[in-house]
């Protein structure tokens, strides 16, 4: 330790810099404040080399990834956020909603090639009531017991609160005991109130968002986090918005994952430029480091495209999510990486860059490592 904080030394010139990695290395808890002067001032190499000896105490040389599929049921949706280009209003031609039938089919085919989680996250169309979330969850678990749900973002759970008029605790106790068992992390977005108003005024705000992952830690859910980064945001809002996730992390313990997600512009009301890889990398790093008490950090494949998803396996990232099969909500905003990939493909990524990959579960239950 001594001998790297001494390397340290010879290389940067910037006491502060020099302090602050030096706390890092230590095992520090470094302050927003610290954090954003990370971000401006430290070299991107520096940024990577913390991140990456962090993540190695942590999670050694592994990196994982998941067999699953992802459905987006419908692309209909009542909110129309600025930042995406997927939902869309009911008399749109792109609009489009599955049979129960045709879910079931998918997660057939996914199913007969080993996919373990069903990740769920769609539009939010008006003429969906509270039953039809519940009873999708109970039809698939019926059907395939043993395979994971991962399903409805804060954002659903909200709106199903509002149709229904029951309490967060009463709708998650019900979709738990239908067969759900873990929540994905998407609806973040960034928590600032500025922000917010902004891109997506009238959704599920941050103070709900918080709330509901609260209560489903609280009845035992598991859930993730994820953080939309890249468009009208301040750096310092995203490090504002991961103060929050590390506060409620210390008081309850039940994030898995976190998960940036690079803003994709195009089709979007919001317009703007894509992010470019020294900000996703830099990104990355510093969930690492500023979020001591995840274990994971996710390097979404599908947002970072397989190359750049290679290189934050080096900046920070210990897990790619999953292969999949056809993901739509990033690919209607321009993403060019395939819509799903094999188990072989993910493999091929991990190793590619420099990593052993370990199969996980949704819980992050090692399942097999390819040595
Ligand atoms: O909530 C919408 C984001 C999210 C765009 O929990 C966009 O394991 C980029 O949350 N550019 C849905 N992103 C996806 C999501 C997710 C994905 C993978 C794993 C997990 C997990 C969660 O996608 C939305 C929104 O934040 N999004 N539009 C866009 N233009
Ligand atoms: Fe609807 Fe979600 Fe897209 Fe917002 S981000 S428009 S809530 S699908």
């Amino acid at each position: 330790m001594a001998f790297l904080i001494d390397l340290l030394r010879e290389g940067i010139k910037d006491t502060e810099i020099i302090d602050i990695s030096e706390k890092v290395l230590e095992g520090g808890r470094i302050s927003v404040e610290e954090a954003l002067k990370l971000y401006k001032f430290a070299d991107l190499t520096l940024l990577g080399f913390l991140a990456e000896e962090l993540n190695r105490r942590k999670n050694g040389n592994k990196a994982y990834f998941i067999t699953n599929i992802q459905i987006n049921p419908t692309n209909v949706c009542i909110y129309q956020c600025d930042f995406c280009a997927f939902g869309v209003k009911p008399s749109d031609s792109k609009a489009y909603e599955m049979s129960v039938e045709e879910i079931l089919t998918r997660i057939h085919n996914a199913y007969q090639k080993g996919a373990r989680e069903v990740h769920i996250v769609g539009g939010i169309p008006a003429h969906w009531d509270y039953d039809k979330y519940v009873s999708l969850i109970k039809k698939i678990k019926e059907t395939f017991p043993d395979i994971i749900i991962k399903a409805w973002t804060a954002v659903e759970i909200h709106h199903m609160a509002k149709i229904s008029g029951k309490s967060y605790r009463d709708i998650l106790s019900e979709l738990k005991e239908a067969g759900l068992s873990a929540l994905p992390g998407g609806g973040a977005e960034v928590f600032s109130e500025r922000v917010r108003n902004l891109i997506s005024p009238s959704k599920a705000d941050g103070k709900a968002y918080i709330e509901i992952h609260k209560t489903a830690h609280l009845l035992g859910i598991p859930t993730n986090t994820t953080m939309l980064y890249g468009h009208v945001e301040t750096v310092e809002e995203r490090i504002r918005h991961m103060e929050e996730i590390r506060k409620l992390q210390d008081e309850t313990g039940g994030f898995q994952v976190f998960i940036p997600l690079a803003y994709w512009p195009e089709g979007t009301r919001l317009g703007g430029k894509r992010t470019s890889a020294v900000d996703d990398l830099k990104t990355i790093a510093l969930a690492r480091i500023f979020l001591d008490n995840f274990k994971n950090i996710k390097a979404y494949w599908i947002t970072l495209g397989e190359r750049l998803t290679q290189v934050a396996l080096n900046y920070g990232a210990n897990d790619i999510d999953g292969t999949i099969e056809e993901e739509r909500v990033v690919h209607s905003a321009g993403t060019d990486a395939e819509k799903g990939h094999s188990k072989e493909k993910l493999i091929e990524i991990i190793r590619k860059a420099g990593k052993i990959p370990v199969e996980r579960d949704t819980f992050y239950n090692e399942v097999r490592i390819y040595a």
